[in-house]
């Protein structure tokens, strides 16, 4: 009895472990075309990657869909919390994927996060930063 109990345990674990890493791999937001630390000119093209989650316009909420957004030099939005909007805080409501992007000459953390049709944020785990100096 006891060895059978162990042995799904074990079972059980692996399974519990496997799926995990393969969410934390698969599932997330991710910048297709820039990478960290790139050195970019402005005007810059920014394409967006969501894996997990559907793309589409701002809305009633739904579960599993939400839309983009772009914060530049700002942390992810905690979990549940409303993704304000201004110049720092773009919104791609029209269920954008990409956008041209004109920023001033500097460095700059940007952050990709995806929240649901009323801007409230999916947090951290559904978030991405980078940072970029644009010349
Ligand atoms: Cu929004």
């Amino acid at each position: 009895m006891f060895r059978v109990l162990t042995i799904t345990a074990i079972a059980f674990l692996f399974a519990a472990c496997s799926s995990s890493i393969t969410e934390a791999e698969d599932n997330g937001v991710s910048f297709l075309n820039i990478e960290d630390g790139a050195t970019l000119s402005s005007p810059f093209l920014l394409e967006m990657g969501v894996v997990g989650m559907e793309v589409e316009p701002k809305g009633a909420p739904r579960e599993g869909y939400g839309h983009h957004h772009l914060l530049v030099n700002d942390d992810f939005a905690p979990e549940g919390t409303v993704i304000v909007a201004d110049p720092r805080h773009i919104h791609y409501g029209g269920g954008q994927t990409n956008d041209t992007v004109s920023l001033d000459p500097g460095t700059y953390k940007l952050t990709l996060q995806f929240a649901d049709g009323m801007h409230v944020s999916y947090g951290k785990s559904w978030a991405k930063s980078i940072t970029v100096t644009v010349e």
